[in-house]
């Protein structure tokens, strides 16, 4: 892969958009790697994602503007489908994906976060749908998702205005769950750096979702995912579906039966995804 890295840590894996010179920019190759790499996630293993970009600067500055500067409209709506398709495909994959957000997440970038469970980022990200200043939508579901997360009169602000906004007030308005600073000794020297910190973050968090039992997990992201598209009746059958379906596995069998057992000293296993 040119622009993808792909490191597999245990139970969880940590993608990175590796197109530094460029902000990460994503182009087609960039987003055809991202699909060809999501496709190649072993389920069986690997029960969280991590996606962040390369460098200290920037997530993703958004689509490759110089390759989008020329595209004819046939060319523009075969683009945006590529786009659409792979965000889609992390937004439905069946395990929780975190977005590290290392700096510049502007355009496509905010998007790709948006399209993953849960955005945690460093103090020195930037959050953004800048389209409307380039003569565009926002084209990656930006409309859609932002209007979902923070809601529509905060989203409609955004993109109307395509003014950026910093990590406090993406935090602020619930873009981003946390936000991570620079690592400093009493002199006030930085001993890590705010990715640095960041990623320990994000891994720690992957390692917590990754001990939990699999087969529930995932239940938990369909139902919030589907449930969020249809009305509460309908919602909370899917919630009962998937509720019922976590039974009679190896790991609810083992979760409830370690709750009651009252031997304290008993060290809990994995759970064993089935
Ligand atoms: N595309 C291509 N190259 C980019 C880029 C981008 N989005 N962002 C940065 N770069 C490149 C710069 O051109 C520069 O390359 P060199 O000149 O060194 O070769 C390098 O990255 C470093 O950037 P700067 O020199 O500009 O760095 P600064 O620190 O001065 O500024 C910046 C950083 C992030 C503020 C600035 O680079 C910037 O404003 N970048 C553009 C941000 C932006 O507008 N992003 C939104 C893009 S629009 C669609 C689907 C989706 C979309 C559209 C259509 N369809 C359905 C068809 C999505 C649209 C977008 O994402």
């Amino acid at each position: 892969m040119e622009f993808i890295l792909y490191e597999q840590k245990d139970e969880y894996a940590i993608i990175t958009i590796n197109r530094e010179k460029a902000l990460n920019a994503l182009n087609s190759t960039v987003l055809e790697e991202l699909d060809k790499t999501i496709d190649g996630v072993d389920l069986n293993v690997v029960r969280c994602l991590i996606l962040t970009g390369a460098g200290q600067k920037s997530f993703v500055a958004g689509a490759d503007i110089g390759e989008m500067s020329t595209l004819t409209k046939a060319e523009g709506e075969a683009f945006g489908k590529k786009g659409n398709d792979v965000f889609r495909k992390l937004e439905t994959l069946p395990i929780p994906v975190i977005a590290a957000v290392n700096g510049f997440a502007l355009g496509g970038g905010c998007e790709l976060s948006m399209s993953c469970d849960i955005r945690i980022c460093s103090e020195n990200a930037v959050f953004g749908q800048p389209e409307v200043g380039l003569g565009i939508t926002p084209g990656f579901g930006g409309t859609q998702r932002l209007a979902r997360l923070v809601g529509a009169g905060m989203a409609k602000q955004m993109i109307y205005t395509a003014r950026n906004i910093k990590a406090d007030e993406a935090y602020r308005i619930g873009l981003v769950n946390a936000v991570y600073g620079a690592e400093k000794d009493a002199e006030g020297n930085v001993v890590k750096t705010s990715q640095e910190v960041l990623m320990a973050a994000a891994e720690k968090m992957a390692a917590g979702i990754a001990k939990n039992a699999p087969i529930a997990v995932r239940n938990c992201k369909k139902a919030i995912n589907e449930g969020l598209d249809v009305t509460m009746d309908e919602a909370i059958v899917i919630e009962e579906k998937l509720f019922g379906d976590c039974f009679e596995t190896e790991d609810q069998k083992y979760g409830m039966a370690f709750f009651l057992d009252k031997n304290k000293e008993k060290v809990k296993e994995p759970f064993r995804n089935c």
